[in-house]
């Protein structure tokens, strides 16, 4: 089934300290995802509680909010078909050790507490993270990329009865 969906996506300290930040936006760019929201920034310690308030009493808790507060981050929103599952696909198994290879988990990490991006699980929770990290305003979506061309003529095809 195809649904327009927009996710969120961080490049967390450690893909921001490698220097792979282009890497990875390339993966999403391939895919043919549009990309409607990006910026650096630095968490603060109210971001980071909201953005992992489901992990609250995990015993990797104060580790994670160290961690995802040590650097900035490059926060994306990105937008496409089924775009929750499919970005999911691209990162890979939270254990870089258990990801497929060529996802970037598998192909930029080696251990879990260090795995170099985020993506939203759910669709609440992409909507939730996304209004953690961006505006309305900082969100653009007011131009046409290559794949809603291709949903374009998708929609001709239909419309002629093809
Ligand atoms: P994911 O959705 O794949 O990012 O994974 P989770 O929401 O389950 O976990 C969030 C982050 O917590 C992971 F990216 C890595 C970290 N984590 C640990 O450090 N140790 C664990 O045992 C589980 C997760």
């Amino acid at each position: 089934m195809k649904a327009e969906e927009r996710t969120f996506v961080a490049i967390k300290p450690d893909g921001v300290k490698r220097g792979i930040i282009g890497k990875i936006v390339q993966r999403f760019e391939d895919k043919g995802f549009k990309i409607v929201g990006m910026k650096l920034l630095q968490v603060t310690q109210d971001m980071a509680a909201k953005h992992y308030e489901e992990h609250k009493e995990k015993f990797f808790y104060n580790r994670l909010i160290y961690y995802i507060t040590s650097a900035p981050i490059v926060a994306m929103v990105v937008q496409g078909y089924n775009a929750v599952e499919s970005v999911r696909h691209i990162v890979g198994a939270t254990n870089p050790l258990k990801a497929d290879v060529g996802t970037i988990r598998a192909d930029f990490a080696q251990l879990m507490e260090y795995n170099v991006v985020h993506a939203s699980d759910s669709l609440p929770s992409a909507e939730r993270e996304i209004n953690i990290y961006f505006k309305p305003e900082e969100i653009y979506d007011n131009w046409q990329s290559m794949s809603e061309l291709i949903a374009y003529d998708e929609e001709r095809y239909n419309q002629q009865g093809l």
